[in-house]
């Protein structure tokens, strides 16, 4: 059984590396998706449609698998059930590819399913029984495969909903779910505790089961005075990996640092432990703006040193998220700053009508002379594969996305954007859907104190015509 690169490598080339050959069980090679038109890498929740072979390891038509990748088997109709493999496709911006393919008990799938949920758990219970094989033998539907078949070319990629844990510890030292107001996560009252809103791994089940497409955590204080290989972030996306099968990203202090001891730790190898703890992405805030600032330093020079690079060439750059913290800077004309401004239907406080986005670091503390569009630009040059995009002015404040901030980054790159900050019901992931061309939406507040269910605002999403991925509960 290969799952993603697993198979590609049943194929003879891929355009990633044409050095470098693969198995050639199948002969043929792997190009890469066109970004003139599209986000690059693929990420989501997609179709694996076998129309004339509803025997294929127990993948149903109506259910959705998480896919992530850049590279791809362009799928040519009756090519490989020629050569007697069952497949099943997927589309994706007018491209057609292979999702999986199977012969006897030899399985591969493009997407994970591992991180598809019951769907895909399904997938692999029919491998680990040899049912998929048998029903592949014997011909016959499984019962499993449900539904009618799809059009091959039916686009199928689904809104993603992101529900986001902002993670730290509180004054008595437990690990909680917090949520700020514009990153103030103390509450108003004398005592100023830092607000707990739950336990990190219940509520990321809890989460899952609403339907969630992704969970992301955040760790917003270091834990500092702990061994690094005790970092109780790791406990948590052990714990949280047990019962959560969609992808689990982790951010905060990916960086790199210097443990207890005294020893050199890079942020290659933070991320390791905690890709092998249970994460799917890392995601790196501070970090990537001081490599930014360096990157343009010298004069857009790249020597593979930073942490984006490093973790991007060992993991692939589907694997590196950079979270960006940015904040309003209102100016009063489109040139009374060098940073690329936008005309805001909000003006600032002394009417200003155009604004910047200037970027943070430390959680919002310290603002730096970078905007947004040079960041970001910035770490796709290095290789991250996604961007989260947070909005200082926005967060918790239940007003909906930053709708001009979301437009201005996704004209200036090519790789996929999260909406970040603002969300307060589910009229609002419409909204950022509709009039942006956002990859993905987030959401923290809104679902932590209850106010919504993820599961609502995908129901909302399916009744406005937008294609969600349901819950499956059964395996
Ligand atoms: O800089 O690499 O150590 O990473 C630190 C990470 O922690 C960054 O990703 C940064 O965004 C995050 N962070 C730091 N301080 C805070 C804070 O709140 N005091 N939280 C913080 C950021 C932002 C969102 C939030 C959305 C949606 N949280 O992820 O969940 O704004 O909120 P809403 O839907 O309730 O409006 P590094």
């Amino acid at each position: 059984m290969g799952i993603c690169v697993g198979l590609q490598a049943v194929f003879s080339s891929s355009a990633e590396d044409p050095e470098c050959s693969g198995l050639s069980l199948i002969p043929g090679s792997l190009d890469r998706f066109d970004d003139t038109t599209k986000s690059v890498p693929h990420i989501g929740w997609n179709n694996a449609s076998c129309p004339t072979n509803p025997n294929l390891y127990g993948l149903r038509p109506s259910s959705k698998y998480y896919y992530v990748h850049s590279y791809k088997y362009p799928y040519k109709q009756g090519e490989l059930e020629s050569l007697g493999w069952a497949v099943a496709t997927a589309t994706y911006g007018g491209e057609t590819f292979v999702g999986a393919i199977a012969k006897g008990n030899v399985l591969a799938t493009q997407f994970h399913p591992e991180k598809s949920g019951v769907a895909g758990l399904r997938v692999i219970r029919a491998f680990l029984d040899g049912s998929g094989a048998a029903a592949l033998a014997s011909n016959l539907p499984q019962a499993a495969s449900g539904g009618a078949a799809e059009l091959v070319a039916a686009e199928g990629l689904t809104r993603r909903v992101i529900a986001c844990l902002d993670v730290r510890a509180n004054d008595q030292g437990d690990l909680v779910v917090t949520k700020g107001d514009q990153y103030d996560v103390r509450e108003k009252s004398a005592d100023r505790s830092v607000r707990n809103l739950g336990k990190p791994v219940d509520m990321a089940r809890r989460y899952y089961e609403q339907g969630a497409d992704e969970v992301t955590f955040l760790n917003i204080t270091s834990f500092r005075d702990c061994p690094i290989a005790d970092l109780p972030m790791l406990e948590i996306l052990r714990r949280t990996s047990e019962t959560v099968f969609v992808p689990l990203t982790i951010g905060g202090g990916i960086r790199d640092t210097v443990d207890v001891d005294g020893t050199k730790v890079s942020a290659l190898e933070i991320a390791t432990m905690y890709f092998k703890s249970g994460a799917d992405k890392v995601s790196i805030g501070s970090d990537a703006v001081l490599a930014a600032e360096e990157y343009y330093a010298a004069g857009k020079t790249l020597y593979g040193n930073t942490a984006i690079e490093q973790i991007s060439k060992a993991y692939g750059n589907q694997a590196v998220v950079v979270s960006v913290d940015p904040k309003r800077v209102y100016v009063p004309k489109l040139d009374a700053t060098r940073h690329s401004t936008v005309k805001t239907k909000f003006p600032g406080p002394k009417g200003e009508e155009y604004c910047w986005y200037a970027c943070t670091i430390k959680g919002g503390r310290e603002t730096r002379d970078l905007d947004v569009v040079e960041l970001t630009q910035a770490v796709e040059a290095m290789g991250a594969g996604e961007i989260l995009l947070n909005c200082i002015d926005k967060d918790g404040t239940n007003s909906g996305f930053d709708l001009e901030l979301i437009t201005q980054v996704k004209e200036a790159i090519r790789i996929p954007v999260i909406a970040s900050s603002g969300a307060g019901n589910p009229a609002h992931f419409e909204e950022v859907f509709e009039k942006t061309t956002t990859d993905a939406a987030l959401g923290a507040g809104m679902f932590h104190r209850g106010e919504y269910t993820v599961q609502q605002v995908k129901d909302y999403l399916a009744e406005k015509g937008l294609v969600v991925r349901q819950f499956e509960g059964d395996l």
